[in-house]
């Protein structure tokens, strides 16, 4: 990661915390309460995918008792980087000048949100990270704590990203960020997405920053992590490697595809 170069970094203005959310009834109250108490000032897109839990109707009601709370419904189950390009796009269309990427089942703490946007002020994008100095998780079993270290430590040597936490899903990026990542072509679904959009940041020469944090494991509620998803991380990350090593050694441009 390189200083930033000396660039001077606009103004922060106002802030959207995307939340998607796949049967979160048991945590999205509390997660939208403390969202609110910790950043007073920002507004959050709930994006749920029909959970047949009723987290969706739970999120209209937060909604309508509260002008800065906004629901993105979505017709099914379609994977958290689905979730994540539409609610881009709507905090985009609806002029928000930070978007914030943050889980609704507790294992991201709202109270640190202060910490990365104030990192954000020198910053195109700024990672939450469990893997640099400071940084921890909470209550974590060791396979899946070997699981995401070393999906990092692979993506990070493969991509040639210097990135410690890789996969990670707490980020802030800057509008100007989000659109200067190509995103029209992302198809990455599960958490790939994460390393998918980190990958095309530094390609892209932007100052990312990775700013410690205390990761919780979920208490209540049902993780949606599963076997695809992690073949579908492998999977891409080792294309997107070879494919870069491969155009490199026929002498073509690296795209970010
Ligand atoms: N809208 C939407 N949200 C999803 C989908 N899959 C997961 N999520 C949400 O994305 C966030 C991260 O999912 P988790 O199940 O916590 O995944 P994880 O953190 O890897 O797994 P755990 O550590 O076991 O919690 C949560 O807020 C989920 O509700 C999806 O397909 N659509
Ligand atoms: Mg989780």
């Amino acid at each position: 990661m390189n200083d930033g170069g000396g660039r001077k970094f606009g103004p922060l203005g106002t802030a959207l915390v995307i939340i998607p959310t796949y049967d979160e009834a048991e945590n999205i109250t509390g997660i939208v309460g403390r969202v609110r108490a910790a950043v007073p000032a920002a507004h959050i897109l709930v994006a749920d995918d029909n959970s047949p839990d009723g987290t969706g109707k739970l999120a209209d009601e937060l909604a309508a008792a509260d002008e800065q709370v906004h629901v993105l419904h979505r017709t099914g189950k379609e994977g958290l980087g689905a979730a994540y390009l539409a609610g881009f796009a709507w905090g985009m269309e609806h002029g928000y000048d930070v978007l914030i990427e943050m889980d609704a089942d507790g294992s991201h703490q709202p109270e640190e949100l202060p910490r990365l946007l104030t990192a954000l002020k020198g910053a195109d994008l700024v990672l939450g990270s469990r893997w640099v100095p400071g940084g921890r998780v909470v209550n974590w079993p060791k396979s899946r704590e070997f699981l995401s270290r070393g999906g990092s430590t692979y993506s990070r040597l493969l991509l040639d990203v210097p990135i410690r936490d890789v996969t990670g899903g707490f980020r802030a990026f800057r509008r100007e960020t989000l659109e200067g990542l190509g995103l029209a072509e992302v198809v990455s679904q599960g958490y790939c997405f994460q390393v998918d959009l980190a990958r095309r940041a530094v390609k892209v020469g932007y100052h990312v920053v990775e700013v410690p944090i205390t990761f919780v494991e979920r208490e209540l509620g049902d993780s949606k992590m599963s076997k695809d998803i992690v073949v579908e991380a492998l999977w891409r990350v080792t294309t997107w490697g070879v494919g870069e090593r491969v155009g490199k050694i026929l002498g073509k441009r690296p795209d970010a595809r």
